[in-house]
């Protein structure tokens, strides 16, 4: 059985590794003509996972990969499990179930079916795919369901897709929040919107910047803000993002009054993930986050190497701003009080 040459694929201008596992074989019942659904025959496939295993190796530990055990049962499960029509259809759900395992950017899924009733002698048959995140199932709402098969398959034709502000993302996104605020005791209030952040199912608060005092940006004369960014990791749509944060804003009180005016608690999506959005209610990255001081400072001391979709770093944007209005208040924040995580950021230099 032969399978046909790999090419590599290459994000961000690096060629991935790749972790392969080839002639997973197992009885199946797809196929378009009644007997086969009956009496089922040896279907096989070839998975080529695209991942960068570096930190894998450097540590040597199998929670930084994608274990190849875990790609022969996913595969094994579907070339086994409800049958289909097409191979096609198999090799897409293949490709679909690899692609939600984390680290993965992009997979190859060869399906082959030998003892296809063909009219002649033949060796094999096979379907091939190439699949990732980006070339049409990076969304969850759009092309990935229960509904497989079925009326609503998203795969049959028909203009039913979720917008990507709501659809679920594959695999969890990294997303950075913005916190400002200048009425109250608001380090406490940014404290409170940590864990309340954290409690929603499908949010994990995994690190915060450093704590800083800022000049006020337009609006009336006010008090001066705290401003923080923090990241987190989230499996919501971001429209379901930002109205978590926007919940979280009326929790603490916040009128919408004026723009820019004093505020207990502001909560902004200023990024998600390197996906870009312009719609009436939700522009990412956040439109203004990348001019402002009081984004960027704090920012740069959480991820100075995020990069935004039009390609601009996170630590130049800062360099550039500088810190006019800015100071620090607090490199390690929140000190106190428990619980200690989420992980404050390192200081930088
Ligand atoms: N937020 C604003 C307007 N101006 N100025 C500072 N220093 N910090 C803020 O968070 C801030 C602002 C609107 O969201
Ligand atoms: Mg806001
Ligand atoms: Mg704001």
């Amino acid at each position: 059985m032969t399978t046909p040459a790999i090419t590599p694929y290459v994000k961000d201008g690096i060629e991935l590794d790749q972790i392969i596992v080839q002639g997973i074989r197992v009885t199946g019942f797809h196929g378009v003509y009644a007997p086969e659904k009956e009496s089922g025959q040896l279907f096989l496939a070839d998975v080529v996972a695209h991942v960068s295993t570096r930190t894998a190796a450097d540590k040597d530990e199998l929670a930084r990969t994608v274990n190849y055990s875990d790609i022969a049962d996913r595969t094994a499960e579907v070339l086994g499990g409800d049958p289909s029509d097409l191979l096609e259809t198999v090799a897409e759900h293949i490709a679909r179930a690899i692609l939600e395992m984390e680290g993965v950017q992009a997979v190859d899924v060869v399906v082959h079916k030998p003892q296809a009733p063909l009219h002649v002698e033949f060796r094999d048959v096979m379907v091939k795919i190439r699949r990732d995140l980006r070339s049409g199932t990076l969304w969850a709402g759009k092309r990935i369901g229960s509904s497989a098969g079925g009326a609503g398959d998203p795969y049959s034709s028909g203009p039913r897709e979720a917008e990507p502000a709501d659809a679920e993302p594959i695999q969890p996104v990294t997303g950075y929040l913005g916190l400002g605020g200048n009425i109250g005791d608001v380090d406490a209030t940014f404290r409170e919107a940590l864990w309340e952040l954290h409690r929603i199912p499908g949010i994990e608060v995994r690190r915060v910047s450093s704590l800083f005092r800022t000049r006020p940006i337009g609006g009336p004369e006010q008090p001066d803000f705290l401003n923080a960014v923090i990241e987190v990791q989230t499996s919501l749509a971001p429209r379901a993002l930002l109205a978590a944060c926007q919940g979280i804003e009326v929790v603490h009180g916040r009128e919408r009054h004026e723009p820019n005016g004093p505020r207990t608690l502001d909560l902004d999506l200023l990024a998600y993930g390197d996906v870009s959005l312009d719609e009436p209610d939700l522009v990412v990255p956040h439109p203004r986050a990348a001019e402002r001081a009081f984004v960027l400072q704090p920012w740069a001391t959480l991820a100075p190497d995020h990069v935004l979709p039009g390609g601009e770093r996170i630590g130049d944007l800062a360099a550039e701003v500088g810190t006019d209005g800015v100071e620090l208040v607090a490199a390690r924040w929140p000190a106190s009080p428990e619980p200690a995580s989420p992980e404050p950021a390192a200081p930088q230099g």
